[in-house]
This record gives structure tokens, sequence and C-alpha cells, in this order.
């Protein structure tokens, strides 16, 4: 092709987008090469399901809201990818069943019917990815605050883990308190309580962030007022679950509540669980223990819900003096 058939088509394209000052699909994948069209006409948006599914850590990043220039001074405009109608919006263009697409894209908060660019994925789609996963990265490397521990009382030991890397690198060190804690914990723990409430950040430290101020004092009055006794509370740094053990080697609990971040997903990332167990002790499995999870106000079990199942639970493990598949097994008759 000549160099003067180039220039016409060129100039051609320009003519057509003059014609088209508000930025519609042509200026759009013309500029960023990355076909990032707008949607068409007929693309649906998810209903809110996949919303709601969709939680992120309080600290969230804000999503850019602009990609940014282009080498003429002019701007690219990428809609916010985080925004709740951008998040569901269906990108599959000329769907067979558009209905049927957007009610399976809306029973889920997973990346469903996203569309592409040709064989990539489009701008919109990389950059939400990228802000849920930065998400992620907060509440793993967060710390949960000082001041709301002290809200509840909590003094703050630590496991033989030392930093944030090692800690993910380390689980087995993450079951152990180092040995300064375990003095700590023998010198200030009420020793053979009926119930340990035991507070740790695990993976999410946006998970006792945002779900403790509202699990705690459900599980702590509802014990109380079913007549149990509770030890000393305290908040585990660098926490395993499979620290239950070791700390109550000396606090020797009947049952252990511990309250531990889970590993954060690109959908929700401030999801907290209680793992427990009746007696735990040196030697003891998960197979002793019983865990409720996905406890969170963003698509999982609201925490002030979760704090009543967790009550229930532990008079449940008292009555029984079992827990994980032992207590299977009993309230099953085959015990
Ligand atoms: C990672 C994970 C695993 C990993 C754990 C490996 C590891 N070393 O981390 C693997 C793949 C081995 C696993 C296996 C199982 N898991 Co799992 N697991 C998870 C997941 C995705 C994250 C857990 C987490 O973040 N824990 C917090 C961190 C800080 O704990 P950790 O000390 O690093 O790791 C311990 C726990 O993760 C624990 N754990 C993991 N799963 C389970 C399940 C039960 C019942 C118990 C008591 C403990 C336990 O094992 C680790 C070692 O002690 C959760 C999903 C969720 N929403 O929480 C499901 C989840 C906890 N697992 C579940 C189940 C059912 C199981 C299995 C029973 C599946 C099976 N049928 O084999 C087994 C049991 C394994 C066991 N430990 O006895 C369910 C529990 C449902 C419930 N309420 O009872 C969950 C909630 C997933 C789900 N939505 O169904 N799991």
């Amino acid at each position: 092709m000549s160099a003067s058939e180039i220039r016409s088509i060129v100039e051609a394209v320009l003519a057509e987008l003059s014609r088209n000052p508000d930025g519609g699909s042509a200026r759009t994948s013309t500029t960023n090469g990355q076909g990032a069209a707008a949607p068409p006409a007929a693309a649906a948006t998810a209903p809110p399901a996949a919303e709601q599914a969709r939680a992120t850590a309080s600290a969230a990043p804000q999503s850019p809201s602009r990609a940014g220039g282009t080498s003429d001074g002019g701007d690219i405009d990428v809609p916010d990818p985080d925004a709740p109608e951008e998040r569901r919006r269906i990108g599959v263009e000329h769907p067979a069943n558009a209905s049927g697409l957007a009610n399976l894209a809306g029973s889920t908060g997973a990346r469903l019917a996203v569309g592409r660019a040709g064989p990539r994925p489009r701008t919109r789609t990389v950059l939400l990815f990228g802000a849920d996963h930065a998400v992620t990265q907060d509440a793993i490397f967060g710390d949960v605050p000082h001041e709301l521990l002290e809200q509840f009382g909590l003094f703050t030991v630590q496991t033989r883990v030392t930093n944030q890397d090692e800690y993910l690198l380390r689980p087995d060190l993450g079951r152990q308190l180092d040995d300064e804690s375990r003095t700590v914990v023998a010198e200030r723990c009420v020793k053979k309580p009926q119930v340990q409430i035991v507070v740790g950040d695990g993976l999410s430290a946006a998970a006792v962030t945002n779900n403790l101020p509202q699990i705690y004092p459900v599980i702590e009055q509802g014990l109380q007022s079913a007549g149990l006794s509770l030890g000393t509370p305290f908040f585990v740094r660098y926490c395993r679950v499979g620290v239950i053990n070791d700390l109550n080697d000396i606090i020797q609990a009947d049952v252990v509540l511990l309250l531990i971040g889970e590993r954060p997903g690109l959908g929700v990332a401030d999801a907290l669980s209680v793992y427990s167990g009746w007696r735990p002790e040196t030697g003891k499995s998960d197979a002793h223990r019983d865990v409720i999870c996905m406890i969170t106000a963003h698509g999982g079990t609201n925490p002030l819900e979760a704090g009543a199942f967790v009550v229930e639970h532990a008079k449940n493990v008292v009555a029984n003096q079992a827990s994980g598949v032992e207590l299977r097994l009993k309230q099953s008759g085959s015990r």
C-alpha cells in the first residue's frame, strides 16, 4: 500500500471521528489499541447478587478513573472499573441468550462474561483485577490497629514468626508462641476457664478490623449469659490456627475460640473465621476442630448473626465435651 493510500485512509478515519465527537467505540479502540469498545446496546448488566458478593477491605484503594492521556494531549476514557455498574457489566458482545448470561453472571462474584478484545482481556478487566489484587495485598500485609485491640482490652503476644514474609513462608512457626509470649500468657491469663477467646490476624488483618467490633461483644455477652466462665482474651500476631494447641497447653481452657482472618480472595478480602476445639493441646489436629467461616458483612454471614451461632456452638461443645469429628460422631449417636 502506498503512502498516499495510507494517508487517505487515516484522513477518512479522522473525518469519521470528528463526526462522532462524544468518543464512541471507534475513538476508544483507535486510541487505546485494546478494542475496549463501549458495550453494545444489547449488553446487559448482571443483577445485584454479583455486587453483593464483592467485598473489599475497608482500606480499599481508590481505583483509577482515567487511564491517562494520549500523546496528542487527548484523554483516553476508561470508566472506573470498580464502579458497581462497571463491575457488573456483561462484556460479551451479541450473547445468544442475554438474560440467561446475565442471570449466570449475577449468581456469583466470579469474573464471568467479561468479554475480550481479540485474544486479550479488556483494559477494564485488567484494571479491575489489579485493583482487587491490591485489596488482597492490603488485607494480608496490613496490621490490625492497636486502638481496636485496646477497645476490647486485648493485649498482644506473637508467634515465633518475626515478619510478614516469614509468616507466609513458615506456617509451622505461626503455630507456636515465642518464648516471651509464653511467659506473658502464663502470667496474665486466668487458667482453666470454660471458654478462652483469642483473636489472631491470620491471613487478613482487614477481616479482624472490619468484623471484630460487631462479633466480639455478641460472643462475649452470649457466653456470659450462658453462665460460662471466660478466660483473659488476647491477640496473637502472625497467627495460624494450630497455635490454639500451644496456647492452651498453658491456659488449659475447656473450649478455645480463635477469631482469625481467612485467606483473602479476589472477591472478598475481609472474611473472618472462628476456629474452635474442645481442650486443644499439643498433638491435636484439625480433625478435633470446627470452623465457622466466611463471616463478613460483604456477602458472607453477618458478624452479629455469626456471633450468636458461635455461642450456640460453644455451648454444644461444652455439653458434649467434644469437638470436630468426635462431636459429629456423638451427635449422630455413633459414640
Ligand atoms: C486453605 C484452606 C484449606 C487448605 C489448608 C492448607 C493450609 N495449610 O492452609 C486445604 C486445601 C488443605 C484445606 C482442606 C480442607 N478444608 Co479447607 N479451606 C481453606 C480455606 C480456602 C482458607 C482457610 C484459611 O484461610 N484459614 C486461615 C489460616 C490463617 O489458617 P492456617 O492456620 O493457615 O491454616 C489452617 C486452616 O486453614 C485449616 N483448615 C482448612 N480447612 C479446614 C477445614 C476444617 C473443617 C478445619 C477444622 C480446619 C481447616 O487447616 C490449616 C492447617 O491447620 C477455607 C475457606 C475459608 N473461607 O476460610 C477452606 C475451608 C475452611 N475448608 C473447608 C473444608 C470443608 C476443608 C476439608 C474438610 C475438605 C475435605 N473434605 O477434605 C479439608 C480439611 C483439612 C484439614 N485441615 O483438616 C471448609 C470448612 C467448612 C466448614 N465450616 O466446616 C472451608 C470453609 C471451605 C468451604 N467454604 O467449604 N482447606
